[in-house]
């Protein structure tokens, strides 16, 4: 099998800090998406939604998506667990897991996409060119800092987002926070809390990925 990978891009991150945590090693692809490789007809033949991660398996099959790319390792490799383990663990899993998605990652994808003079035409990732929209660039800040909010909150009296053991919502959350400093903004000194818990997360080897 095959990881279509782009070493700068966020989403494809989640998918190697995941691998990362499990100890899982594959074979990866780089893919230029600075220079429009997504674009080309060699790639949309691999991935027609034109987005990287996208694992390839040896049977044809491909998987064109972060969070079904880590199921499918995680069902292929339970331990360590980052989706959770009983029916109940997994389903509250899923649910932050959705929530960090939601009101973090796709808000900072909303400001950074919408503000950037270098993706003009491509506000949404995908074959499709969508215009920028300034509003749309405005208000993903205002959703960033309200996720930021809520985060701090959130680990106020939890280690980690789903409680004591790293989860794939962690791996979300730090990806987002991180990404968030595309479009400059960083959680204030005083979010004590997201703080503590966006250090610990960087200082784990997987981060690195
Ligand atoms: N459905 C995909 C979306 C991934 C996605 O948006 N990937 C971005 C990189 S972070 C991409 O490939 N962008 C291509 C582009 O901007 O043209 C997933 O969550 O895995």
């Amino acid at each position: 099998m095959k990881l279509y990978d782009c070493a700068t891009a966020p989403s494809p991150r989640r998918v190697r800090m995941f691998l990362a945590e499990k100890r899982i090693n594959i074979a990866t692809e780089q893919v230029d998406l600075r220079h429009g490789e997504q674009f080309t007809p060699a790639f949309r033949a691999i991935n027609p939604d034109c987005t990287v991660p996208a694992l390839a398996l040896d049977n044809g099959t491909m998987i064109p998506d972060a969070i079904a790319i880590c199921r499918y390792f995680e069902e292929l490799y339970p331990d360590p667990p980052l989706m959770g383990r009983s029916a109940e663990e997994k389903a509250v899993v899923e649910a932050w897991q959705r929530r960090v998605e939601r009101d973090g990652f796709y808000a900072v994808m909303e400001a950074f996409r919408n503000s950037t003079p270098g993706l003009k035409g491509r506000a949404l990732p995908g074959p499709e060119p969508y215009e920028q929209i300034a509003a749309l660039g405005e208000r993903g800040h205002a959703r960033i800092r309200h996720f930021f909010n809520w985060l701090n909150a959130r680990l106020a009296n939890n280690q980690f987002i789903c409680g004591t053991h790293i989860t794939v919502a962690d791996i979300t959350g730090l990806i987002t926070v991180d990404f968030s400093g595309w479009v400059k903004v960083k959680p204030p000194e005083e979010m004590t809390h997201l703080r503590r818990w966006h250090a610990e997360m960087s200082a784990r080897p997987s981060a690195k990925a």
